[in-house]
């Protein structure tokens, strides 16, 4: 049993990886997060500050923080903790800690129709399994989420407790958005408000990180705290995705210093003499692709890996291929089987522009230009 489940870990771990994913608060409303989830090999780090002020005339500020670390155990379950230092979810225990792990079965960019995660977790201040099924999908601009969640010792009552959320993002331009959500228990007692969120969401230009301006009456973002609201507050989340590999010495930085001029076109030392002939990396770094023209002979396999902390793109001119998003650390190889000229760009940055020359054995001089 238990060497089956590692069996099955292990290889969803080996599957390859997804492109981006919904991690970005550009594609979620303030309190609906349940659809992101952290790629592997990088620690998500996103930080929420609800501030309110008491009445006059004290007017004292008061911050209700949610803290949420995670990481991406395969490509598809990732596993964190959120910690809410400020908690009113449970009386006299104002330190809230809900420890989850979140599957997405099905994602759009894997050509389901739409995205589905189910959350599972243990809410430390109630003392109950939480769980939360989150559906989206996008249409257009727009791109509408439904959660439906579950506490089986929900506020430290003893009693289970259902609530259902939606919410909706309407996308202005690529890094903006408008956000809101509207969530609530269904047995919601006179005492008990439905909760809200509603703001604006920026994914911060050039960096990898997304910015949350917004208003809400839920405290702590945990499942049980925006299932119910309270006081109305002013506040932000900010998103911060950490790629380990940046920080592991392999070749290409070993070979490589950060900042010293990559050989155009370098081959890769760890490939095998065979594959050596035949494969040719570029390193994408500096919001430029290391090697602006490269010449090849047909059939070579040309890997682009991106070394930047933003995500970038290798998309043909003509449309012929598209990496889709790269994520900060991630690669993507083609192979030119056809003599001609190549040229590619980056989508969010067209101004990354580079040509792959495919040209025949006889003229290719083994070397790139
Ligand atoms: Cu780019």
């Amino acid at each position: 049993m238990r060497a089956g489940l590692l069996l099955t870990a292990v290889a969803l771990a080996l599957s390859p990886a997804g492109e981006g994913r919904a991690q970005s608060a550009s594609q979620r409303t303030p309190n609906l997060g349940g659809t992101w989830s952290a790629a592997q090999g990088v620690v998500q780090f996103n930080f929420i500050h609800r501030f309110e002020m008491s009445d006059p005339p004290l007017r004292k500020v008061a911050n209700t923080p949610t803290f949420l670390v995670a990481t991406g155990i395969t490509d598809r379950i990732s596993g964190g903790v959120v910690y809410g230092p400020n908690s009113d979810l449970v009386r006299a225990y104002p330190n809230e800690w809900e420890l989850f792990a979140r599957v997405r079965p099905l994602s759009r960019e894997a050509g389901a129709p739409l995205d589905l995660t189910i959350q599972g977790g243990w809410n430390v201040a109630a003392e109950s399994a939480d769980a939360e099924l989150t559906l989206a999908r996008g249409t257009g601009p727009l791109r509408f989420l439904l959660a439906g969640r579950f506490f089986h010792h929900g506020y430290y009552a003893d009693r289970a407790r259902w609530a259902a959320a939606g919410g909706a993002v309407l996308r202005l331009a690529p890094w903006l958005s408008l956000a809101g959500d509207y969530g609530a228990l269904l047995d919601r007692r006179a005492s008990e408000r439905a909760a809200w969120g509603a703001g604006v969401q920026i994914g911060v230009p050039y960096t990898p990180h997304s910015l949350s301006l917004h208003a809400s009456n839920v405290g702590t973002n945990t499942l049980e705290g925006a299932s119910r609201g309270a006081r109305t507050r002013w506040g932000f989340e900010y998103t911060v995705p950490i790629t380990l590999s940046r920080y592991r010495p392999t070749h290409t930085t070993a070979s490589a210093p950060p900042g010293e001029p990559v050989p155009v076109g370098e081959r890769d030392p760890s490939a095998s003499p065979a594959e050596r002939a035949d494969t040719v990396r570029i390193s994408i770094e500096g919001l430029k692709y290391r090697a602006g023209r490269l010449e090849v002979a047909p059939g070579t396999t040309v890997v682009w890996v991106n070394e930047d902390p933003v995500p970038h793109t290798v998309t043909a001119e003509d449309e012929t291929y598209d990496s889709g998003a790269l994520e900060p650390g991630a690669s993507w190889s083609h192979t030119f089987t056809e003599v001609g000229t190549y040229a590619y760009h980056c989508t969010p940055h067209p101004f990354m522009k580079a040509v792959v020359l495919v040209v025949e054995p006889g003229l290719h001089d083994g070397s790139a230009s």
